[in-house]
């Protein structure tokens, strides 16, 4: 398949262009380092040493003889660009990891809301428009997020995207599917929710073949191909905004660094690790349902839930790492259950990585290799809400 990779220079778009390069598809990467330049705004750098873009296609090319090509341009800001390389290169399937996604980034201040409102959602629009315009056959792949659900669920499973209800009509009880209703805790998890009836509308007006992947929390670091030279390493952050709880609490392990539970660490999540991503985007671009369907296919792409504070006690006797209980620096729930469905990729043949089999023992390694990268005045979260 011909492959667009929106936002493959980051965490999940690096392994999963490797790992579909690998697979023998064409794929192409649009990326505007977006992602590299806030780091420098709030002067961090991922724990591990990434290579440029430029080095790491090099290096794969070296390890793998396959090219990837690479276009270096701001797909929410340069539609011409975008449509000009869709309209020439005719994409079997894009894949869209291009947006702000860090929850306490987005809530930094007036600046950065704005920018994770308009990166996001013109970024996915204007990919919807070109698709629509060049009138391809293409498989749009976004990644979305659980958080479009909240995280309640009033005893039930949440299900893949739709909600069977039943309407007390004049003429008797009539039964429907919606759209699970969002409850979005964060401007970039608000974006996820609108993009939602962007989809719905493109499935509906002009047939655009949509999956949306509500994906987990992202856990693990390195892949079988990102692990196949030092210049192909895959991020890893672990400051405020942008690191996730449990690579954080893995990083914080590694350093002596007591770990860091928002509140009372009653909040359940739900995870997903990065080799998972990838299996899950590989088996999404498999599922050819009808060519010009009318409805978003909607997978939640999660493996396992877990509470924040059980993560903090798996990792302590792990390491013997302290425990401290930091004031919550967000607007959520205290405490949450949390039961997912996560029938559609169980039923392709995802078999998942769960934290318990691997103890986490890669992330362990690469943390403690690079635990003099960290910058300990950036663990800490001091975005406010
Ligand atoms: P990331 O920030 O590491 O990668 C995103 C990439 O997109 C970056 O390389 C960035 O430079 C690029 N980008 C952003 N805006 C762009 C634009 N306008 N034009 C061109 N390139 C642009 O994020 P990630 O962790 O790889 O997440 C990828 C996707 O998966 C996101 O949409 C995110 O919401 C979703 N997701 C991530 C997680 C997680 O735990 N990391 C969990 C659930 C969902
Ligand atoms: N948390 C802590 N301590 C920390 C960091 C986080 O207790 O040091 C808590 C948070 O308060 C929250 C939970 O852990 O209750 C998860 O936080 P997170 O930063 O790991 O994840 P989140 O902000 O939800 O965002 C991440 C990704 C985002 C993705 C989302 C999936 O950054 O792109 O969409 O996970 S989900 O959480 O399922 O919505």
């Amino acid at each position: 398949m011909k492959i667009i990779v929106f936002g493959g220079d980051g965490f999940c778009g690096w392994p999963t262009t490797l790992g579909l390069s690998k697979d023998g598809h064409d794929i192409v990467i649009v990326d505007n380092l977006s992602r590299r330049l806030i780091d420098e705004k709030l002067d961090i750098c991922s724990l591990t040493p990434i290579s440029s873009i430029e080095e790491r296609l090099k290096a794969w090319k070296s390890v793998s003889g396959n090219r990837i090509n690479f276009h270096n341009f701001n797909i929410a800001t340069e539609y011409n660009k975008l449509n000009k390389l869709i309209e020439e290169y005719k994409p079997d399937a894009v894949i869209q990891f291009a947006e702000q996604r860090a929850a306490p980034y987005s809530m930094r201040s007036p600046d950065e809301k704005r920018y994770t409102i308009d990166n996001n959602i013109a970024a996915t629009h204007n990919i919807l428009v070109s698709l629509v315009a060049n009138k391809l056959d293409c498989h749009f792949v976004h990644l979305g997020s659980m958080g479009v659900y909240g995280y309640g669920t009033a005893d039930m499973k949440i299900p893949e995207g739709y909600l069977d209800i039943l309407i007390d009509t004049e003429s008797g009880l009539k039964s429907k599917s919606i759209l699970y209703p969002s409850s979005p805790g964060s401007i970039y998890h608000l974006t996820k929710s609108m993009e939602q009836l962007m989809f719905s509308f493109y499935a509906k007006n002009d047939g655009i073949r949509i999956t949306d992947l509500h994906q987990g929390v992202v856990w693990g670091t390195q892949t079988d191909e990102t692990s196949l030279d030092e210049k192909l390493i895959n991020r890893f952050d672990y400051d405020g905004d942008y690191g996730t709880v449990l690579n954080r609490f893995l990083m914080q392990s590694a350093i002596g660094y007591p770990l860091t539970v928002h509140g009372t660490g009653g909040q359940t999540r739900a995870f997903i690790h990065i080799n998972d991503t990838v299996n899950c985007i590989r088996l999404a671009l498999k599922d050819i349902t009808d060519s010009n369907s009318s409805k978003v296919t909607i997978k939640n792409q999660m493996t396992e839930t877990h509470q924040v504070k059980d993560l903090a006690k798996l990792v302590a006797q792990l390491s013997g790492a302290e425990i401290q209980h930091l004031e919550n620096p967000r607007k959520e729930d205290d405490e949450n259950d949390l039961f997912v469905s996560n029938d559609s990729f169980i039923r392709s043949g995802l078999k998942p990585i769960k934290l318990s089999d691997s103890l986490a023992s890669e992330i362990v390694d690469i943390t403690k290799k690079y635990s003099h990268r960290c910058d300990q005045s950036k663990i800490l979260c001091k975005s406010q809400w």
